[in-house]
């Protein structure tokens, strides 16, 4: 029955994205390259006009509807030829001269993520994934002359910080690459340093489309976008009966944003949303639960992250709201459970991440992990893995074509230039943007049970190229 209800939401959605393929007006670019780097996360904030929103739907919906419909590059299944990224590591690595290989002096791979503060869990299983990629290509390396050092950094979850500690990174020479971050509000702040040194960053789980859509040639991403993720959520919304959305967000860039491109194809739709509104509360619900309660809605849609939305979603079902509730990928967290109990019994969420056990090829990872770290992969962590992966492949392939320590736009040039590779969360080519084509979405049924999170069930599953302008 599980199984039936899934294909026919799937069906559904791709039915309804061919209607809308139908009424749809041409795309249109989603936003010019710029040609400054935006300085502050509050300035890429305000230049999320609704024309930006708007364009960028537009674009979404046609570049799915090819992804399903014309099953080309971005329905194809990983390509079984395709070399994973550490086959392709030491392939290339064995090229290196000795001369190169002692000439390559102190290589570091920096990552960013929230390591404090409430989203910590996340955070640290970025950095974890990280330093499991750097520990085991360094035993699969070892005699190769290549060692590579990992610098982990705390963001909190706060843009000054990443920007501030982004001005350190890029500040030591031997840093070539950044794994982060987990806030594209935080990335966004760190983008103008790192491009300004052609710092290679390569996010494991910012979907704000203006990492890829900010003119930043050095910013790539192994997840895919808000513009596909929110208009997801909406068509799943209606799939599901909806005709009524509260729409509540954390007031950031990715909160807001995915909330933004939820709304904009929820009322093009005709779903009604009674009400859009931005909150930093995160512990008493009752102002915002109030007038909530009494639209009644049939769905609650909360863009942001598990430390709001749990507490959120307990206190709307104590006071008896028994609306719908969908979010996105900011509540794929075991902590979600810990935070809401059986309040999250028969609510949903969408993800670029998805539990590790999606994954068949990470198997191994997961059980590493465990070992290592004692505790579960947690989601995005085996993206970080992935991300490490890929900067270990750019800084090698630009070592041996610059027969030694390679320069920061060596590594970028090398990154630009790599084949498909098989990851162990997939097989990634990168868009001229950094974009990965395609990215997957998953529409997870939760359970209440943290310690279940990886059984959340699967109710659909959609691959998509990025939105083309
Ligand atoms: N995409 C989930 C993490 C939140 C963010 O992108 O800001």
């Amino acid at each position: 029955m599980k199984r039936i209800m899934s294909l026919i939401v799937l069906v559904g959605v791709l039915m309804s994205l061919l209607a809308a393929c139908g009424s749809a007006p041409a795309a249109s670019p989603t936003t010019a390259p710029a040609t400054t780097a935006p300085a502050t996360a509050e300035a890429t904030v305000a230049a999320t006009t609704e024309a930006t929103v708007e364009a960028t739907v537009e674009a979404t919906v046609e570049a799915t509807v090819e992804a399903t419909v014309a099953p080309t590059e971005a329905t194809a299944e990983p390509t079984p030829a395709a070399m994973t990224v550490v086959e392709y590591i030491m392939a290339t690595a064995a090229g290196m001269t000795p001369e190169a290989a002692a000439a390559l002096g102190t290589i570091t791979i920096a990552s960013q993520s929230p390591l404090s503060g409430d989203q910590a869990a996340l955070g640290t299983g970025i950095r974890n994934g990280v330093e499991l990629a750097i520990e085991q290509a360094n035993v699969a390396l070892a005699g190769s002359g290549v060692e590579i050092g990992f610098t982990p950094f705390d963001d909190q979850a706060q843009p000054e910080v990443g920007s501030a500690n982004a001005k350190n990174i890029v500040s030591d020479p031997d840093i070539l690459c950044v794994v982060g971050h987990l806030n594209s509000g935080v990335a966004l702040a760190s983008l103008p340093d790192y491009s300004n040194s052609s710092l290679v960053m390569i996010s494991p789980a910012n979907t704000n489309p203006k990492i890829t859509e900010s003119g930043y040639a050095n910013a790539f991403r192994v997840v895919g976008r808000d513009d596909l993720q929110g208009p997801i959520g909406a068509r799943f919304a209606e799939e599901i009966g909806v005709k009524t959305v509260y729409i509540l967000h954390d007031k950031t860039d990715y909160g807001q944003g995915v909330a933004e491109f939820f709304k904009l194809e929820a009322e093009r739709l005709g779903l009604e949303v009674l009400a859009f509104e931005g909150t930093d509360e995160k512990s008493d619900f009752s102002s915002i639960l109030t007038p909530l309660q009494a639209a009644n809605p049939d769905m609650i849609y909360f863009g942001g992250l598990y430390p709001q939305a749990g507490p959120l979603l307990r206190q709307a079902r104590d006071r008896g709201i028994m609306a719908q509730f969908l979010g996105p990928d900011g509540l794929d967290s075991p902590e979600l459970a810990k935070l809401a109990g059986d309040a999250l019994e028969g609510t949903y969420y969408t993800t670029v991440a998805a539990p590790v056990s999606q994954f068949p090829n990470a198997a191994q990872y997961a059980t590493d992990y465990t070992a290592k770290f004692n505790g579960s992969a947690p989601p995005f962590s085996a993206q970080a893995y992935d991300s490490a992966a890929f900067c270990q492949a750019a800084i090698v392939t630009a070592a041996v074509e610059a027969n030694g320590k390679p320069t920061r736009e060596q590594v970028l040039t090398a990154m630009k230039s790599l084949p498909a590779l098989s990851g162990i969360t997939g097989t990634y080519s990168f868009s001229e943007k950094g974009d990965p084509n395609p990215a997957t979405y998953y529409i997870f049924a939760t359970n209440s049970d943290p310690a279940m999170w990886d059984q959340n069930e699967l109710t659909s599953k959609i691959e998509s190229a990025p939105p083309t302008e």
